[in-house]
């Protein structure tokens, strides 16, 4: 079972030290950066180009697809991420369904260990991406509520 995701958010610039999951924040200390506390995030795994390591990526494509990949691990699956939320730099996913006028929901096992992950396709000349750019980063909803974050790096090139 995955229940433990639900139980165990992690609380970004917080719990330094590990998952307050016991803790009622409003009995935490003030501190002085409220923004700190405003909301629980789920750091989760991401992979740019599934099945491919090197996430190289030609920057002056600027009408080519970013396949990325939520991947599900025994701590998170990324089952639960409404697709219609991820955004990835600034996109979000470029296949719309012709009858519906909703974002495409894509499931693959990308990383072959039985569990799917969630894929998502972004159009390159929608997101911030530049030449210049070193990682990727997306957020996200769950459906039954919190927030995810998670990144990989970029290698782009100029041909
Ligand atoms: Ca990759
Ligand atoms: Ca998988």
């Amino acid at each position: 079972m995955k229940l433990l995701k639900y139980l165990v958010p992690i609380v970004l610039l917080v719990a330094v030290t590990g998952c307050n999951q016991t803790e009622d924040p409003a009995t935490l200390p003030a501190i002085s950066n409220p923004s700190a506390l405003a909301a629980s995030v789920t750091v989760v795994e991401v992979d740019i180009i599934p099945h491919n390591p090197a996430n190289r990526i030609n920057c002056a494509g600027k009408n080519r697809l970013i396949s990325v990949a939520i991947i599900t691990t025994d701590d998170f699956d990324a089952m639960d991420v409404d697709h219609a939320t991820v955004n990835f730099e600034g996109a979000y996913e470029a296949h719309i369904d012709d009858e519906t006028g909703e974002p495409v929901r894509h499931t693959i096992d990308v990383n072959g260990d039985g569990d799917l992950d969630l894929v998502l396709h972004f159009l390159y000349r929608k997101t911030d991406l530049n030449c210049d750019s070193k990682e990727g980063c997306l957020t996200g909803e769950i459906y039954l509520g919190g927030d995810i974050y998670g990144c990989d790096f970029i290698k782009m090139f100029h041909k």
